[in-house]
C-alpha cells in the first residue's frame, strides 16, 4: 500500500508522456497533486490543482513550487536538441527549481534525470552510480549539471534528492537497446513512491529501470531506496527480435549505452 507521506505533491512535466502517466498513479502518494507545466492542460480533478510556469521564469517557479511539501520534477527537453531550449527549461530551470524549494522549505525532490548522463559507457559494461558521468550530448550534460547541483543543495541546505537516471520509459521497449534500458510506467511508479517515502534519501543516484535479464547499471548503492522492480522487458524479447535488424556491431548506436543519442547533432541554436 501506498503511503500518503506528502500532503500536497508538485509534479512538473506534468502534461509530457511520464506527466500523463504518472498523473493517476501519484493520487496514491498524497491529498493534493500540484500539475505544473509551460503547457496548459484539460479538466481538472477536485485532488487536482494547476500551476502553469516556464521553468525558466523564476517568479513562475517560486508561484509554483510555494505550499507544497515534495517535488517530483519531470519538467523540460527531455530530447538531445539545441543549446538554447535545453539552457532555459534544464539548466535555468533546474536553478531555479532548488532556489525555490530552498526559499519554501521544500525538503524532498525526485529529479527526473537520464541514462544519457552516462550513455558513453559501452553496452558491454555494466557501471554503477560511483561512475563518473560520460554524457552523451547536451541534453545529458544539463541532466549532469542537475545532478550536481541537487547534491550542492543537499549539502548545503539539507534538501534531499533521488536522482533518478530513467532508462527507457514507454508502455513497451521499442527496440533492441530497450530490452536493457526499459523502464514500466508501474515500475516508475514503484521508484518514485520508494523515493518519496524511504525515511532517509540523502543525495541519491539510482538508475530507473524495470527488472530486464540484460542490464548495464548496478543499482546496489540506492539499496536504502527500497526500490524493488516487478516487471520485465523479457515478456517483449521475441517480437522485438522479430520486428528489428540484426545490430550493426561497428555502429556506434549499437556499440554505446546512448543510443540513436551518441550520433544526434550538433544543432544549430
Ligand atoms: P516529455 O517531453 O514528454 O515531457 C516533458 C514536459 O516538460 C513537457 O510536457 C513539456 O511541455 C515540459 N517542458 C519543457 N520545457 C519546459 C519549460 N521551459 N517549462 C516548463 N515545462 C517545460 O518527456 P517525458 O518522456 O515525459 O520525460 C519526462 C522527464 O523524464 C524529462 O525530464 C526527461 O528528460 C526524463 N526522462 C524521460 C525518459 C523516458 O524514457 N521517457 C528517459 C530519461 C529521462
Ligand atoms: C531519454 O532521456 C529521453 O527522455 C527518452 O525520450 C528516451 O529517448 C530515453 O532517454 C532513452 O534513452 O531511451
Amino acid at each position: 500500500m501506498t503511503i500518503k507521506v506528502h500532503k500536497k505533491l508538485l509534479l512538473t512535466g506534468a502534461a509530457g508522456g511520464l506527466g500523463k502517466a504518472l498523473r493517476e498513479r501519484l493520487k496514491a502518494n498524497c491529498s493534493v497533486l500540484r500539475l505544473s507545466d509551460v503547457q496548459a492542460f484539460g479538466d481538472v480533478a477536485a485532488n487536482e490543482e494547476v500551476v502553469l510556469a516556464d521553468l525558466a521564469d523564476a517568479a513562475a517557479v517560486h508561484a509554483m513550487v510555494q505550499g507544497v511539501d515534495a517535488i517530483v520534477h519531470l519538467g523540460g527537453v527531455s530530447v538531445e536538441g539545441p543549446f538554447g531550449p535545453i539552457l532555459q527549461a534544464n539548466i535555468l530551470g533546474v536553478y531555479n527549481l532548488y532556489e525555490a524549494a530552498r526559499k519554501h522549505g521544500v525538503k524532498r525532490v525526485v529529479f527526473a534525470s537520464s541514462n544519457h548522463v552516462t550513455g558513453y559507457y559501452r553496452q558491454s559494461e555494466t557501471i554503477s552510480a560511483d561512475a563518473p558521468p560520460r554524457p552523451d550530448g547536451l541534453y545529458g550534460v544539463s541532466k549532469a549539471f542537475g545532478e550536481d547541483l541537487s547534491r550542492f543543495y543537499f549539502d548545503r541546505y539539507g534538501i534531499e534528492t533521488a536522482c533518478v537516471r530513467i532508462g527507457s520509459s514507454f508502455p513497451e521497449p521499442k527496440d533492441r537497446r530497450m530490452l536493457a534500458t526499459w523502464l514500466s510506467f508501474d515500475d516508475l511508479h514503484r521508484l518514485i513512491t520508494a523515493c518519496l517515502t524511504t525515511p532517509v534519501l540523502g543525495h541519491s543516484i539510482v538508475f530507473g529501470v524495470s527488472d530486464n535479464a540484460v542490464t548495464w547499471w548496478d543499482n546496489s548503492r540506492a539499496r536504502h531506496i527500497g526500490y524493488a522492480p516487478k516487471d520485465s522487458s523479457d515478456i517483449f524479447r521475441e517480437a522485438v527480435y522479430a520486428r528489428t535488424p540484426e545490430p550493426d556491431l561497428t555502429d556506434p548506436v549499437v556499440q554505446f549505452q546512448g543510443g540513436g543519442f551518441v550520433k544526434a547533432g550538433p544543432f544549430a541554436d
